[in-house]
Formats: structure tokens, C-alpha cells, sequence
């Protein structure tokens, strides 16, 4: 560093010289010759190396299509019905030739059925495509000629990294972490023998075969463990969908009255050096919710999902820390652990009357960090945005240490 520092001096110093005495010249130090064009070069790469880098987001150039059709929530859960496919019957058939019309049993098995395999997989964010009744196809039934009937193709589909599934009774069947990983929800029916199989020593020409065997038909409840990075938490009205819509491209509905969101919606914040972050947009949280009031426990299972928390808080109202204080409270009741996770208050509404007083009252009852914006009219959400980063930056820290460890 200190020899990088020296060098950037001299090539400061020689530029000096430059604009003084031409485009021609000579470094004393190094005894060469160096033209203007690669001394601006050398000199803006050490400039790169020596400025403190982080990364800024990238904000939207274009603007969000107008049509309603494509407003999309998150589906975080799904109670789904597998069916695997039948397996094929087996056939009876004899051989007739020209020179033996009795040349023996040649009836061939039916094929596979099909199974139903969830498959994790980067390439989907969540459960939207899942339908609720998934089959497989049936195998082919044998023919004669000791033809063998096809097995039937396997029904995967793909769920994001990170699903869980359950079986209606609650117990965890699968735990789907990484690429790749594969849950065979319902097997397919074996398929049936045909006549040529059961043909023996005792009995030349059996006329029996078998049926397909039935494929299994079995429910599971399927689940998205993590949903997003960050999670925007906040009593209705307090503005956490205007703050989606600013930060992202998402689109939820905005409007003046309590509970406008009753899906969660994801929008991704993109950063110049490609990362991209995750930010959910939940439906409002009331006092009591833990005791399932209002979106209640549904709610709070979303919240579960976010590695990190951002707490919206209202600043028109009169006391806002109390709207602190019952958001923190009902995500305490209703799982201890989320505490620990990292956590951010966000102080909207900044535009109107009365916020910056409120703010300060904030500020003296609130033990977190408070990042003042306004949503509507995008004060200071790059600020915002940047701190974030820095708590996905933490994050994502936090989980290559926990992986190192695990692995030594
Ligand atoms: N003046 C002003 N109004 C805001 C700001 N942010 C949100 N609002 C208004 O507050 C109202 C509620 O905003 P939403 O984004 O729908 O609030 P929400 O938290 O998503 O509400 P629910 O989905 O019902 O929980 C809307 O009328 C917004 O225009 C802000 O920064 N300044
Ligand atoms: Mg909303």
C-alpha cells in the first residue's frame, strides 16, 4: 500500500508536469519514457485501487408496466395431492406360427408408472407454478409378441432450495436444502407380468397375468423455509408496500386503508456489482396477532422466513415507538428466536408535518438503529438501501462462517 501510495504521488506529480511543459516527458525515477495517454491510464487504475468501494444500488430506468394482470404475490405454502401413475397391465396372448399354432405363452409385463418427485432447484423463487393435484402418467399395457409395455416418464417438479414437506399430519418428510436435492412424493405402480412370465415346467400355457399395480396417492403440505433476505415488518398503513414499490419493481396495491396487503409480495433490490436482495413486502401486523387476531399466526410464519428484519414505523402517529414496542412484542410471543435476528427500524412519512419532532421522540425510546425516510417522495431511500447491503453483507458473512465451520 505504502509503495502504491509513493507511486501515485510521482504519477500526480508528473501530470503536474504535463500540464506545465507538454505531452511529452520523462520520469526522473524510473529513467523512461512515458506518454500522456498511458500516465491518465496508469493513474485512474491507481486512483480505482485506492477508492473505498461499496456497492450502490441500481435504481429502475424504465417505468412498471400499468397492467394489473401481472401483479404477482408470493406463495409460501401449498397443501398439494400427489398421484403416482398405475403401472400397465400384463397381457395374455399365445403365439400362433405357420408351422406350430401352439407356440407357447408370448403375453409381455405393462410398464412403470410414473412417480411424483419434488426437485430443488434455483431456477424457481416460489410455489406459484405448483399445482394442487399432481400426477403422473400410467404406464403401457404389455402386448403380445412378449412386447413390454413403455414405463411412463417421472412428473418432477421444481420447488425452490430451502422447501420443506410435510405430511398433513405436520411431521417433515423432506428437507429439500440444495441444488438438486430430490423427494419421491408418490411412487408409481409396478407394472403387471404378462402371461409369458408365468410360463414353468408344470404349466406351458398360463392364461393369467397381472394387473398394474396402483400408484400411491398421498397429501403433503409444501413449504418455502426462507422467503426473502429481508423482511418489511409494520403496523397497516405504515407504508411498507409504497417502500417495496420504491426500492423495486414489484407492484403491490397501495392505498389509504388498513390491510391492503393480504399476500406477501418479494420485490429484489439490484446492486451494481450484481448482487441481488431479496426484500418482502408482509401484510399488516395488529396487537394480538399472535393469539391469530387480524392475518394473525399466517403472518407471522411469513416474518419467520426473512433472515433479516426491517421494522416500519409511522411517524405521524403520536407516540411511535408504542408501534415499536407491539411489533416486537408479537414477534416475540410468537417465536423467541427471531429477536437474534438482525434488525433495522425504518421512520416513514418524513414528507408530512410533525415527523421530525416524532422523530426525535423516536429516537431517545428506540435502542435500534433509525434510518428517517419517506417512502412516497423517496427521501433518503438510497441511505436507506445501503444499509441493507450492509445487513445482507453481514448475513451472508454469518452463513459462509457457519458453512466453514460445519465443514472443519
Ligand atoms: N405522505 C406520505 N404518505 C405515505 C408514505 N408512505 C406511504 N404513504 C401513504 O400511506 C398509505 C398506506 O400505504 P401502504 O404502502 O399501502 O401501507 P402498508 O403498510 O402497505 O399497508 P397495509 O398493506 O394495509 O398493511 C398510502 O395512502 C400511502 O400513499 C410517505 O412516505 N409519505
Ligand atoms: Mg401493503
Amino acid at each position: 500500500m505504502h509503495r502504491l501510495r509513493l507511486h501515485l504521488r510521482s504519477i500526480v506529480a508528473t501530470c503536474n508536469a504535463i500540464q506545465r511543459h507538454g505531452c511529452e516527458i520523462t520520469l526522473i525515477g524510473r529513467r523512461r519514457e512515458v506518454s500522456h495517454r498511458n500516465l491518465l491510464r496508469a493513474l485512474s487504475v491507481t486512483a480505482c485501487v485506492h477508492e473505498e468501494t461499496r456497492p450502490t444500488a441500481l435504481r429502475r430506468r424504465k417505468p412498471k408496466s400499468q397492467n394489473q394482470l401481472t401483479v404477482q404475490h408470493f406463495v409460501d405454502i401449498k397443501q398439494v395431492k400427489t398421484i403416482g401413475g398405475n403401472g400397465g397391465d400384463g397381457q395374455i396372448s399365445f403365439l400362433r406360427l405357420w408351422v406350430n399354432d401352439r407356440a407357447g405363452p408370448d403375453g409381455g409385463d405393462g410398464g412403470n408408472g410414473g412417480h411424483v418427485i419434488f426437485e430443488a432447484s434455483s431456477n424457481v423463487k416460489d410455489l406459484k407454478h405448483v399445482q394442487p393435484i399432481i400426477t403422473a402418467k400410467d404406464g403401457e399395457n404389455g402386448l403380445g409378441d412378449e412386447c413390454f409395455g413403455k414405463n411412463a416418464p417421472h412428473n418432477t417438479v421444481q420447488v425452490p432450495i430451502g422447501t420443506i414437506v410435510r405430511h398433513v399430519d405436520g411431521k417433515i418428510v423432506a428437507d429439500l436444502d440444495r441444488p438438486g436435492m430430490m423427494f419421491i412424493a408418490a411412487r408409481g405402480g409396478a407394472g403387471g407380468h404378462g402371461n409369458a412370465f408365468f410360463k414353468s415346467n408344470v404349466n406351458q400355457s398360463p392364461e393369467i397375468s397381472e394387473y398394474g399395480a396402483i400408484g400411491e396417492s398421498l397429501q403433503y403440505v409444501v413449504e418455502v423455509r426462507s422467503m426473502a433476505h429481508i423482511g418489511l415488518i409494520g403496523l397497516p398503513n405504515a407504508g411498507k408496500s409504497t417502500l417495496l414499490r420504491a426500492i423495486s419493481r414489484a407492484r403491490p396495491k397501495i392505498a389509504a386503508y388498513p390491510f391492503t396487503t393480504l399476500k406477501p409480495h418479494i420485490g429484489m433490490i439490484e446492486y451494481d456489482d450484481y448482487e441481488q436482495v431479496a426484500v418482502a413486502d408482509m401484510p399488516g401486523l395488529i396487537e394480538n396477532s399472535h393469539k391469530n387476531k387480524g392475518l394473525g399466526i399466517t403472518f407471522l410464519k411469513h416474518a419467520e422466513r426473512c433472515a433479516a428484519l426491517v421494522f416500519i414505523v409511522d411517524v405521524t402517529l403520536d407516540e411511535p415507538w408504542e408501534a415499536l414496542e407491539i411489533l416486537r412484542y408479537e414477534i416475540n410471543q410468537f417465536n423467541e428466536k427471531l429477536n437474534d435476528r438482525p434488525q433495522l427500524v425504518v421512520a416513514n412519512k418524513m414528507d408530512l408535518p410533525d415527523a421530525e419532532r416524532n422523530l426525535q421522540l423516536l429516537k431517545k425510546n428506540v435502542d435500534l438503529p433509525i434510518i428517517p425516510i419517506s417512502a412516497k417522495v423517496g427521501t433518503n431511500v438510497s441511505a436507506l438501501l445501503k444499509e441493507i447491503r450492509i445487513l445482507y453483507d453481514n448475513l451472508k458473512g454469518d452463513e459462509t462462517k457457519k458453512s466453514t465451520d460445519n465443514f472443519s
